[in-house]
């Protein structure tokens, strides 16, 4: 019987080795350890045998059913490794191909690019690019830059506050990037040339004015600085962005922040600043005046200096310009957009004409 037991076991080995399934091996280990195997039998039957029988018969055939059980859970192992490994191949990803289908690769907005185009010209003026914050205390926004108490500016019709319980009307989204004029100053010592490009807020919305648009400041402060070098820094900007022949002019305005203030034109690219175009019609870019608006300047109110006095500016001894006005306005004349909402609408077929 021992020898039965041991042809069992040779047997029972190869089947085991022959399996290349779970299905197949589960079928090897019924065959040969279930509970009516042959092995299993001569087990259970070891108590009718001769005595002198039992003690071989016993050990040989529980060695051989352990051997075969750890063989088969060797053997079980081993397949799930494999199915595993096969599985990985064939879903093996290479991330580095083309999406499917292929996408195009983005673009810049054209606002973005408007922007790093007034950066560039600026920075190569010597300026610094400086950003603060949108969400801003009424300090900044007005206080300190001269508005008095009851400013139109300052009304809720006009100005998005931020309503806190204990400070109601001090913080808001800031309505130009002027309060960044006096963080800088705050922040460095004169000399200083800076702009600030961002995000500005306001209660208006109709096709040349929404409720959030983009502004860029820009203020110099030193010795000696006059509004004669106000012009000519607008008109180098300027011929940068519209071309060499644009001239510009400054018509007298009212800013709290500044003194004298200025609303400052670039004549018209369309018609060269006649008004009129070739074939004797109205230019409808200007309206037939030659000019176009683009935005507020002035000479630093002393008064400002004063807030800022701690840090250096003596209006004594300093004087500077700022100016400020919309990139939005920039980009819909630069690329003769009528509406500016058209910018923010995300319609695909706007925005792709400036890829
Ligand atoms: C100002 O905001 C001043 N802070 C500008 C300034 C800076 C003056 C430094 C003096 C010294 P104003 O409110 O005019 O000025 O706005 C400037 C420009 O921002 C406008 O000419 C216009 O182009 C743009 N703008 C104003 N409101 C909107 C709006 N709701 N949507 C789009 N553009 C706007």
């Amino acid at each position: 019987m021992v020898e039965r037991i041991e042809e069992i076991e040779v047997e029972a080995q190869a089947a085991v080795e022959a399996a290349d399934s779970a299905a197949e091996l589960e079928e090897v280990r019924v065959r040969y350890l279930g509970r009516k195997a042959e092995l299993t039998g001569m087990l259970r039957g070891i108590a009718d045998l001769p005595p002198e029988q039992r003690g071989p018969v016993g050990s040989t055939g529980n060695k051989v059913r352990k051997g075969l059980e750890g063989l088969i859970e060797a053997k079980v192992e081993a397949l799930r490794n494999a199915e595993l490994e096969q599985s990985l191949a064939g879903d093996r990803i290479d991330v580095t191909l083309p999406g499917s289908p292929a996408r195009a690769v983005g673009h810049l907005h054209p606002i973005t690019r408007t922007r790093r185009l007034i950066e560039d010209v600026m920075i190569g003026l010597g300026y610094q690019v400086m950003e603060g914050p949108e969400v801003e205390h009424d300090y900044y926004n007005f206080t300190a830059l001269n508005h008095p108490e009851g400013h139109p500016a300052r009304m809720l019709q006009d100005t998005f506050y931020v309503d806190t319980d204990e400070h109601v009307e001090q913080v808001l989204l800031r309505t130009h990037t002027s309060p960044m004029q006096v963080r800088a100053m705050e922040s460095a010592p004169p000399p200083l040339f800076m702009i600030v490009p961002g995000k500005t807020y306001r209660r208006d919305s109709d096709a040349t004015h929404s409720p959030m648009f983009h502004q860029v400041e820009g203020l110099a402060v030193g010795e000696g600085i006059t509004l004669a070098d106000l012009k000519g820094t607008l008109l180098a900007m300027l011929r940068e962005i519209f071309g060499p022949d644009r001239e510009i002019r400054m018509r007298p305005h009212f800013f709290p922040f500044t003194e004298p203030s200025v609303e400052f034109d670039v004549s018209c690219f369309r018609c060269g600043g006649s008004g009129s175009l070739e074939d004797g019609s109205r230019c409808g870019l200007c309206k037939g005046i030659g000019w176009i608006e683009l935005g507020g300047a002035g000479m630093v109110d002393p008064n400002v200096f004063g807030f800022v006095a701690d840090s250096g500016y003596d209006p004594d001894s300093v004087t500077g310009f700022a100016f400020g006005f919309g990139i939005e306005r920039i980009a819909m004349l630069q690329h003769n957009v009528g509406d500016l909402r058209l910018f923010f609408d995300n319609d695909l077929r706007m925005l792709e004409q400036f890829s």
